[in-house]
């Protein structure tokens, strides 16, 4: 009887369909919560997606450079084995073209595309409590009904263009580094002005620095990087891959960051400087993030943190031969780490060409555009082309731009007025059967990124089953646990040195106007992972499940 009313209550909206479950994207993790949905659990499913295509971040982020700083064999899905077999990656960081031809595999080889609907964005979702659903409606004004609504929205991809004065007069042409046009950028002749160093405009630089006429590198905040040292994987490397994929996996879920390798238990501190150098010479020259690893206390002690800091900016100042240059490159006003740690292939060399300029915009700030190019308090640099490689309006953008409302009409911006509130960051107190994918309030971009979607993915598929199995309708977090949550998420955050980056996006600092609170949950996914499943077994405590 329920159901012939909530179907007639729809139908006379004119909505589409009934489902089961709706899910917003079509990258990783909307990928692969769509298998767990569709073909575990046999539900009726509909994936809405804004782009043409599969691939999420990775299908917007197409910029000179884009690669991953996780390495391959570990950037990836390892829920099935046969695909672990299967798929074979080239290089030790695979580029942005070889992760895109990798989730189109994934969508073909578990036959997806015919639950996903390309060039559909949401751009409404109301919770009708009532009858107990989600009604979301598109860009194209299609509506959609659905018990559950699960967004895998991905944390990087509201793209951050900077409001500076007279950029629609500018003559030339600009993009955004996370908007990058399909058909590729020639920097062939032009002079091209960087916009922004974190860690997408260090892997851009040196791409774009080959083609172009003149590079201008506009420098707010200097930065950290440790060499990438990419290369073609090798045979016995591909070999150990296959053979111990399940001993990898194992790695992955025990760490803090979900990487294939673990931190060292050696303090910094207690390490005599010679061999804590030898140790960073070591760490530098094998690249990566595994630099991070080197030391147990580089992220909790400021102390043992500068003994990594100073290493890099030494590197900086070897590598770079001018030493004004150098100076700017490595005044860096953040312990090392704090911000997302990039890693590179030749930034600092870049600027040892004789067609890069920097320009240090902290010094003298970006005034406005012009129509030639930008004028900074002290000069006109003219330019042909600019590329804002400025970042994200991180975590929370991808869901506030949705315009989502839960129960009694309260809307998510009027929630999260003072910062995201949610309980696990999977889910929102007054958003009954809203689940968010690597939401904020979860260990996510502090992880390599399929650890934590797979693990929310597997979490929420198992929660949805569990509902089933016991004729429960609604789940939704309680108010006491977002609390608690929220308390805990910062607590953990103010144990490490993250904080102290005054100006991260893990701060919302890089968006004007947008509370200044501390995101992701910093406790280390392994911990993380942990605290789910005891709140699962604990029969969903901290949830109100009705049915
Ligand atoms: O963005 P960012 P991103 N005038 O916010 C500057 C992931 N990622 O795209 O620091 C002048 O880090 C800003 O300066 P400041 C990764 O998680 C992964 O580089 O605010 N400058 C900063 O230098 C990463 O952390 C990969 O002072 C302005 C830069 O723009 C995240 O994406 C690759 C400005 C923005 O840095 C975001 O990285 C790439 C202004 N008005 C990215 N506004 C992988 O390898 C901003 N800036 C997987």
């Amino acid at each position: 009887m329920a159901d012939v009313m909530m179907e007639s209550t729809a139908a006379k909206r004119g909505d589409v369909g009934d489902l089961d479950a709706l899910v917003i994207g079509a990258g990783f993790s909307g990928l692969y919560q769509l298998i767990c949905l569709r073909d575990r659990l046999g539900l009726s499913i509909q994936v809405l997606e804004a782009g043409d295509g599969v691939g999420g971040t990775w299908y917007w982020n197409r910029y000179p450079g884009a690669r991953c700083d996780s390495e391959s064999h570990a950037y990836c899905y390892s829920f099935s084995k046969e695909l672990m077999q299967d798929w074979e990656w080239s290089e030790r960081y695979p580029e942005q073209p070889e992760i895109m031809r990798y989730l189109n595999h994934v969508a073909d080889r578990f036959d997806l595309r015919r639950n996903i609907r390309f060039n559909t964005r949401v751009t409404a979702a109301y919770y009708d409590e009532a009858a107990n659903r989600w009604h979301v409606t598109t860009e194209a004004g299609e509506r959609f009904t659905t018990k559950f609504l699960i967004t895998a929205v991905g944390c990087l991809s509201t793209a951050n263009v900077p409001d500076i004065s007279g950029l629609e007069s500018f003559e030339g042409r600009w993009y955004h580094t996370g908007q990058w046009p399909h058909e590729g950028v020639d920097f062939t002749g032009k002079r091209v002005g960087l916009v922004g160093t974190g860690s997408t405009g260090i892997q851009a630089a040196p791409v774009i620095a080959e083609t172009a006429a003149h590079l201008t590198i506009f420098q707010r905040t200097a930065n950290y990087s440790v060499p990438a040292r990419n290369a073609p994987l090798t045979p016995e490397f591909k070999r150990y891959v296959k053979e111990n994929a399940a001993e990898i996996r194992q790695i992955m879920h025990a760490t803090r960051n979900g990487m294939p390798f673990f931190i060292s238990e050696r303090l910094a501190l207690a390490t005599p400087p010679e061999e804590r150098d030898a140790f960073y010479q070591a760490a530098w020259e094998k690249g990566g993030l595994e630099f991070r690893a080197t030391f147990q206390d580089l992220m909790v002690d400021k102390a043992a943190n500068d003994t990594a800091a100073e290493f890099i900016r030494r590197k900086i100042c070897e590598i770079v031969k001018d030493p004004a240059m150098a100076a700017i490159l490595s005044d860096i006003d953040h312990p090392y780490a704090t911000k997302r740690p990039p890693i590179d292939t030749n930034y600092f060399e870049t600027f040892n060409r004789d067609n890069v300029t920097l320009v240090d915009v902290k010094a003298a700030a970006i005034e406005r555009i012009e129509p030639s190019g930008i004028r900074t308090s002290d000069a006109l640099y003219p330019l042909d082309i600019i590329v804002f490689a400025t970042g994200f309006d991180a975590m929370t953008g991808p869901l506030l731009r949705m315009n989502i409302t839960g129960r009694n009409g309260k809307s998510l911006a009027e929630a999260w007025e003072a910062g995201p509130r949610n309980y696990l960051g999977l889910q929102i107190a007054g958003f009954p059967n809203l689940f968010t994918i690597t939401g904020p309030g979860s260990p996510s971009v502090l992880c390599n990124m399929p650890v934590p979607i797979e693990q929310h993915v597997e979490w929420i598929t198992d929660c949805i089953a569990h509902m089933r199995e016991h004729g429960l309708e609604r789940i939704e977090a309680t108010d006491e646990a977002v609390a608690k949550w929220v308390e805990q998420v910062n607590t953990t955050a103010k144990a490490t040195l993250l904080p102290l980056a005054s100006s991260s996006w893990y701060l919302g600092a890089n968006v004007p106007g947008k509370p200044r609170v501390f995101m992701p949950y910093a406790g280390g996914m392994a911990r993380y992972r942990e605290i789910c499943a005891n709140i699962a077994a604990n029969n969903y405590e901290g949830f109100t499940l009705s049915g």
